[in-house]
């Protein structure tokens, strides 16, 4: 079944598990403000955002005032860098019970053997698997759930997320194709912009994330000028100049990583950036880095304070995000459940 005799619509979730990094925000946020404005190649998209919330249980138990402060803060996040919660439905996962309801089926429609090839399952358990949560390894089928129970068409995400994308379009299939319907779109997955896979400072081959230990490794969302200047600077790079063209970035991913975060701050081509700073020295690169991610996230981090002020605020945002989305979601479950002959 293709996409198309579905209504164009975009689903995408971060999860509260922690601050927002700049990888967060490149990756995804600043995406999800586009396609809410400008739509995608031409086209127009109901979009809709979500705080994952139950996803952040997976891994951890989190304290819970901490777990109700990050979502609070996730959207702020959303809020203060341009989601609109007018144009957007923002709400967090918890408040909407399909979610999970969807979820249990599609963990009876996934199969194990799916769910032990995922990377980042394999990341996350480590050599622990054994004492890692049922959630965890569950946790791609509620994604799927989270994107299918919208008969979402397209969802914006960073590289990291793409066999997840993957593992969805498996699950509406064969679901269809067992029970003899064609009730769940082929989501297709958005993977564009010059950072879709921002580095840690630390490590240019692992991702910047926000849950790794070392702080020095990301920028946060809510850190100050002084703050994501010293990280910048400090940020591990190799001894020579930057090259003439993209291609001598190939083995040199801590430089290809700073070149691609200004170019997506710039809101330049990853080419477009290179030929700006090709030849430049770390020293004079790194502070002109340093000044464009101050000026980009200083607006929004101050605009996150703000709203952390009105708990309350937030609070009626997502209830009434959550709202507009059960619009949307109760009729596919209902639909989901005569399908396969559930009775709610
Ligand atoms: N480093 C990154 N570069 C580009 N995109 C990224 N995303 C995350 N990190 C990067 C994108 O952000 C969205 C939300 O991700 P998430 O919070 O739901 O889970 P995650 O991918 O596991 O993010 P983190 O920061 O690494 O969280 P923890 O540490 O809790 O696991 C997704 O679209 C993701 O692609």
């Amino acid at each position: 079944m293709t996409a198309a005799k579905f209504t164009p619509r975009v689903f995408s979730g971060i999860q509260p598990s922690g601050g927002l990094t700049l990888g967060n925000y490149l990756g995804a946020i600043k995406r999800f403000v586009d396609v809410q404005n400008d739509g995608l190649k031409g086209q127009r998209f109901e979009t809709i955002y979500c705080m994952v919330d139950m996803h952040a249980i997976t891994a951890t138990l989190p304290d819970p005032a901490t777990l109700q402060k990050n979502t609070r803060e996730l959207c702020a996040g959303f809020i203060a860098s341009g989601i609109d919660p007018e144009k957007s439905i923002l709400f967090n996962q918890s408040r909407v019970p399909e979610h999970a309801q969807l979820a249990w089926i599609f963990n009876c429609v996934a199969r194990m053997g799916w769910m032990q090839r995922m990377t980042q399952w394999k990341d996350k358990a480590g050599k622990n698997a054994e004492n890692a949560s049922l959630g965890l390894f569950a946790y791609p089928a509620l994604m799927a759930a989270d994107i299918l129970i919208y008969h979402a068409t397209h969802v914006p995400v960073g590289e990291d997320q793409k066999q997840h994308i993957e593992l969805t379009r498996d699950i509406a299939a064969k679901f269809n194709h067992d029970y003899g319907v064609d009730f769940f779109p082929m989501t297709e997955p958005v993977i564009e912009g010059a950072a879709t896979r921002v580095m840690s400072f630390r490590d240019g081959t692992k991702k910047m994330s926000k849950s790794d230990p070392s702080d020095a490794s990301r920028i946060n969302m809510t850190d100050d000028a002084d703050t994501i200047a010293k990280k910048i600077r400090k940020a591990k790079t190799d001894p020579e100049p930057l090259p003439e063209t993209l291609e001598g970035l190939k083995d040199r991913p801590e430089a290809r990583n700073l070149v691609n975060i200004y170019a997506a701050l710039s809101d330049k081509t990853a080419e477009e950036a290179m030929a700006e700073v090709a030849g430049q020295q770390f020293g004079q690169f790194k502070p002109m880095l340093a000044d464009l991610a101050a000026a980009k996230l200083a607006p929004i981090s101050s605009e996150m304070a703000r709203l952390m002020q009105e708990p309350g605020e937030i609070d009626a945002i997502l209830a009434r995000g959550a709202e507009r989305a059960r619009e949307i979601t109760a009729p596919i479950l209902d639909e989901t459940y005569r399908i396969v002959g559930l009775v709610r």
